[in-house]
């Protein structure tokens, strides 16, 4: 069971991170926060819960080079980076693949999205990208956590063997545990807990939740 929580409101999150590092599994660093603070503030970050697990979600969409060089920026403070499924393997992820495994980081390829738009053009792409995942083995899949059916359809085409971590709890309407239930490894969490009062306090209440529904799920949809 796994929460990662999302910072993506540029602001100062060096004291945050130290008191949620025991209570979480990791952070997810968005481009607003890495455009605005520049790449090595997620090294900063980093030196106060250093065993965590921290990914850029850079969402890189491009050909292979110029996701290389972005990769690049932030690598050496991170896990692992995301990238779009829908770019394909040849030219694009095979190569920031290979590039990610010669710096002994992790790649997190999107299969599908938590926004409602994401119908138009998703429910059309994943089939393709589900292709494109089975050929590109790569550590980590993002599918939303507001489409549960969606995340049960990449565990049981991609098999144990993957990561997946899932948005969309909290501010985006998916209850905490859901996506867990489906068959993901991480609950990606950002407002729900960066814009709340008492941001440890509301970290603890979904890790609470998310046991209590896990609990409920096991022995039912998700086996044990
Ligand atoms: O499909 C996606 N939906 C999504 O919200 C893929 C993502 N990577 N995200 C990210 O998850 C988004 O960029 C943000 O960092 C986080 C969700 O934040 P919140 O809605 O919990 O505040």
């Amino acid at each position: 069971m796994g929460l990662l929580v999302a910072l993506d409101r540029p602001g100062g999150y060096e004291e945050l991170v130290g008191k949620l590092c025991s209570r979480v599994d990791g952070f997810k660093l968005g481009l607003p926060l890495l455009m605005a603070r520049g790449p090595g503030y997620a090294g900063l970050l980093r030196r106060r819960c250093r065993d965590a697990l921290w990914v850029a979600d850079l969402k890189l969409a491009d050909i292979g080079y110029v996701m290389r060089l972005t990769a690049g920026l932030v690598a050496e403070h991170v896990d692992a980076v995301i990238a779009h499924g829908f770019v394909g393997v040849e030219g694009a992820l095979g190569e920031l693949k290979d590039y990610l495994d010669s710096l002994g980081k992790r790649l997190v390829v999107v299969a599908s999205m938590s926004h409602p738009g994401a119908r138009e053009a998703y429910d059309h792409a994943l089939p393709r990208i589900l292709e494109t995942l089975e050929r590109l083995r790569p550590w980590g899949v993002v599918a939303p956590a507001t489409r549960p059916g969606v995340v049960g359809i990449v565990r049981r085409r991609l098999g144990p063997g993957v990561a997946i971590m899932s948005p969309g709890v909290g501010a985006q309407g998916a209850e905490p545990g859901s996506a867990l239930c489906a068959g993901a490894d991480y609950e990606i969490v950002g407002r729900a807990i960066t814009g709340s009062g008492d941001p440890v306090e509301a970290a603890e209440r979904i890790r609470r939740e998310q046991e209590a529904r896990l609990s409920n799920c096991r022995g039912t949809s998700h086996g044990s």
